[in-house]
């Protein structure tokens, strides 16, 4: 993650010097003097940004530029207020800036009941107190409809509250609900309120919907042209508000928004204690299904109270939102991309080395600055938790289909990796892709898996940057359509070359050795310095190695000979601490079988890869991922007691019998 942090200014208490100490990479403000509905003009960006930069930060996620409340409705005059927010974006992207949030809350833009809930600390946060909410809609605002929004039980509740409350308790919940939050309007009485709500009695859902989404369809295409991602942020909390329509609360509001604004580029930012304030959101469930469009991230937790009663967590890790659960997809969600995404701690609790001065609710010091080190925690103990972490790798064919995916995975998880391939220029492009990635722990060599001096001169290059090998994945192998037979039986009237009789015996030859022969070869070769500490050798067989497929013999039976092989290195090598075990890939689309799979079309399946989908019990092909987790488990120290396994990958394929 790229580490933000919202900052309000020049009005902010919190300097940009103490926000640079906090580790802070990226700053997360807007030109607040502007009133909503202007343009930003570029002078004033770029002096904003150089004031960033002064100390040492990027400006790089605007938040917000404030959708203009005649949009929202979509009153007279919207045009004006449309246009000038694409100026705006096309300001922003003038300079650089090319992440924007930005809700479609109607009037507050979140609600809080008390902004000083007392922690068992002495520390404060935000509550949002469900039975004052009511209480506050029902007797003070006194709503039309108000009861049916909230049930019997929630107004009974509500009542008893207000009846019992002193004058100064009421006026205390009605401050905390009305007032100017940062991004919404200035302090609102009762009566203001009132009036705004009446702008919107014309408006239900399905009119704000559409709003939002003309709205977006028509800035989409400018955003597009500048490179621009909007990040609209989800409703807080995400539930109906004093009779609001609220349409970007739940799963299936994104859902809708996305579909109904088919652009990339007009995303989510992933506020995971909005949407935490809804029981029924999964919070997890959400970032998976949208996380292509997930443009900017507040991490933040929530605890619940009894209902729908919750207050914002001391701890950022702790409470309903699965924090380590959505980091690990933000952390795969950035390997996807090969870039990071900025991610701000949100509020924090308010504490002692605060109370001198006058933070924005929420946004204290020392509680996001707590946040923060706990998020970078999780973050650093997940990419370098792994006992993989400082370990020398050594993979063959480290550039195909499958073992890039596992390179790829091992460097994330902290492993050094040398990227091994027959040639050295397909090696080299292979390290530069990664390294665009960030991932810069490599060493691309060529070597020949049948060539021992070729073998010997990598382990000798290898040694000599990093002292040491731990790891080898035996991963160059595969079929060829030499070894292969056309026919699947043999029966009388085929044609005798297309049958076992017409097996070409050096493509036999080729694709045996290629395989078996380029496991052997290099495992006694890099083998050799792991005597010393210790290691863990990777085969690839293949559920052919158990199960012959028809036409592949030559590869059958090399797979076959590699479970063998894995076994007998497994018992000969057990005394020095080398374990060495095998995965055996289900059917996965690669370069080597692709023309068995699928016809050229690239699309449609090949008989034989329906009949292979038909006895898949998973149905589908593997997808290379898949295999990352059992290749890491077989390589780590979990798996320490763990020698001589064919662990099958392969959506139960091996499992069935096919009848
Ligand atoms: C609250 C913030 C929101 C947010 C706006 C974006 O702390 O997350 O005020 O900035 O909704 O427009």
């Amino acid at each position: 993650m790229k580490q933000g942090w919202r900052w309000f200014g020049t009005q902010d208490a919190i300097s940009l010097r103490e926000i640079r100490q906090a580790g802070v990479t990226d700053v997360v403000t807007a030109l607040y003097e502007r009133k909503c509905g202007e343009v930003w003009p570029v002078g004033e960006i770029r002096a904003r940004q150089a004031e960033v930069r002064a100390a040492g930060m990027e400006w790089s996620v605007v938040e917000s530029v404030p959708v203009h409340e005649s949009v929202k409705l979509r009153a007279p005059g919207f045009e004006t207020y449309v246009e000038n927010y694409r100026q705006t974006l096309r300001n922003l992207a003038e300079c650089g800036i090319k992440v924007v949030c930005y809700n479609f809350m109607p009037i507050l833009d979140w609600t809080r009941s008390q902004l000083d809930y007392p922690l068992p600390d002495g520390s404060t946060v935000l509550n949002f107190d469900e039975t004052q909410v009511a209480a506050f809609d029902l007797f003070m605002l006194r709503r039309p409809g108000a009861e049916a929004t909230y049930g019997p039980a929630l107004c009974a509740k509500a009542k008893a509250w207000y009846d019992a409350a002193t004058p100064a308790a009421r006026d205390a919940a009605a401050k905390g609900i009305l007032l100017g939050l940062p991004g919404t309007v200035d302090d609102l009485t009762v009566e203001g309120f009132r009036d705004l709500l009446r702008g919107y009695a014309a408006i239900d859902d399905a009119t704000l919907r559409a709003n939002l989404y003309a709205f977006l369809n028509a800035i989409a295409p400018t955003c597009q042209e500048l490179g621009v991602r909007m990040a609209i942020h989800p409703d807080d909390p995400p539930r109906p508000l004093f009779g609001l329509p609220r349409i970007l609360s739940t799963a299936a509001d994104i859902r809708q928004m996305c579909q109904a604004v088919p652009y990339d580029c007009i995303g989510l930012t992933l506020c995971t204690g909005s949407l935490g304030g809804n029981r029924a959101n999964d919070e997890v469930a959400i970032f998976r299904e949208f996380a292509h469009r997930v443009h900017f991230v507040h991490f933040r937790n929530v605890v619940y109270a009894e209902g729908g009663t919750f207050h914002e967590s001391g701890c950022h890790l702790t409470g309903k939102v699965d924090m380590p659960r959505l980091m690990r997809l933000l952390l795969d969600e950035e390997a996807r991309r090969g870039e990071p995404i900025v991610v701000r701690p949100d509020h924090g609790r308010l504490m002692e080395i605060d109370k001198g001065r006058t933070c924005y609710s929420g946004y204290s010091y020392g509680g996001r600055l707590v946040g923060l080190a706990e998020l970078r925690g999780l973050e650093y103990g997940l990419i370098h938790g792994s006992d993989l972490d400082g370990k020398v790798c050594v993979v063959t064919g480290a550039a195909g289909v499958l073992c890039s995916v596992m390179t790829e995975d091992l460097l994330r998880h902290g492993a050094k990796v040398a990227l091994l391939d027959l040639h050295g220029d397909k090696a080299s492009a292979f390290a530069r892709e990664l390294a665009a990635k960030g991932l810069a722990d490599t060493l691309p060599l060529a070597a020949n898996v049948l060539d021992r001096a070729s073998l010997e001169a990598a382990r000798d290059a290898i040694l000599a940057k990093w002292g040491r090998i731990d790891i080898l994945i035996n991963g160059a192998g595969g079929n060829h359509p030499k070894g292969t037979c056309p026919a699947e039986q043999m029966t009388p009237d085929a044609k005798p070359e297309d049958t076992f009789f017409g097996l070409d015996i050096e493509g036999f030859e080729f694709v045996n050795r290629l395989n078996f022969i380029g496991t052997l070869l290099p495992s006694q070769v890099f083998a050799k310095a792991m005597l010393r500490d210790g290691g863990a050798i990777l085969n690839i067989s293949s559920m052919a190695a158990t199960q012959p497929l028809t036409k592949v013999a030559a590869y059958a039976a090399a797979k076959a000979s590699i479970d063998n092989f894995t076994r007998w290195l497994a018992t000969h090598l057990a005394p020095m601490g080398i374990r060495v075990n095998a995965i055996a890939p289900g059917f996965f689309i690669t370069n080597q079988n692709r023309f068995l799979m699928l016809e050229p079309d690239g699309k449609t399946l090949t008989p034989r890869g329906n009949k292979v989908i038909a006895k898949t019990p998973m149905r589908k092909f593997g997808q290379p991922a898949d295999l990352c987790g059992a290749v890491r488990y077989l390589l780590s120290d979990d798996a320490s007691f763990v020698t001589g396994v064919v662990l099958p990958i392969d959506g139960g394929f091996l499992a069935y019998s096919g009848v």
